[in-house]
């Protein structure tokens, strides 16, 4: 069954120069990749994403790192990635939430660490099952950003705002 999955490239991926690795790594799976950006995360996307760990002690300190305040890195890199089975294949390449539990020569194994503070520096998020995929997508990306017809669409008048174009 064709599929979408939500990836990010968190902080400590981009910080550690990891971007060309992982995508390479995410090439075995051989899903097409149907959006990608660069992404500042607010602290309402970020509390958004990880709304299901509110009430986890590591709580603060995981929209701390999304948002990359740990790293000094203020963005990640969103991708959506679509094919036959795009969960599983990702979240078999992407290995176990704690990275020191996670197969050595998964993404997470290989890339990953737990800092001295107890935050799992995990390198990527993958969506976990296709509902979480859909909710996440759909928070990360606009309709217009993703070059295939994923969900549902309806017509919405647009507001009149001012924007940047090229000068
Ligand atoms: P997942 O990323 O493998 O889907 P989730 O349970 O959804 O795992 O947790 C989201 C993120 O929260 C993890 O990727 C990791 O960065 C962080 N996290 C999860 N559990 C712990 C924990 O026990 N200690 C510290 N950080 C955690
Ligand atoms: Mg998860």
């Amino acid at each position: 069954m064709n599929q979408a999955v939500l990836i990010l490239i968190k902080p400590d991926g981009l910080k550690k120069s990891l971007t060309g690795n992982i995508l390479t790594r995410l090439s075995e799976t051989k899903l097409e990749i149907v959006a990608a950006k660069m992404a500042r995360v607010s602290r309402e996307l970020a509390t958004e994403h990880y709304k299901h760990l509110t009430d986890k002690p590591f709580f603060d300190d995981l929209i701390k790192y999304l948002r990359g305040e740990l790293h000094d890195r203020r963005k990640v890199m969103a991708l959506v990635y679509w094919g036959e089975d795009a969960i599983k294949k990702c979240r078999d390449l992407a290995g176990a939430t704690n990275p020191e539990e996670a197969e050595s020569t998964s993404i997470r194994g290989s890339y990953g660490r737990i800092t001295t503070s107890g935050v799992y520096e995990n390198v990527i998020h993958v969506s976990s099952n296709a509902d979480e995929a859909q909710r996440e997508i759909q928070l990360w990306f606009a309709p217009e950003e993703i070059i295939v017809d994923l969900y549902p669409v309806k017509e919405a008048a647009e507001i009149k705002r001012q924007k940047k174009i090229w000068a």
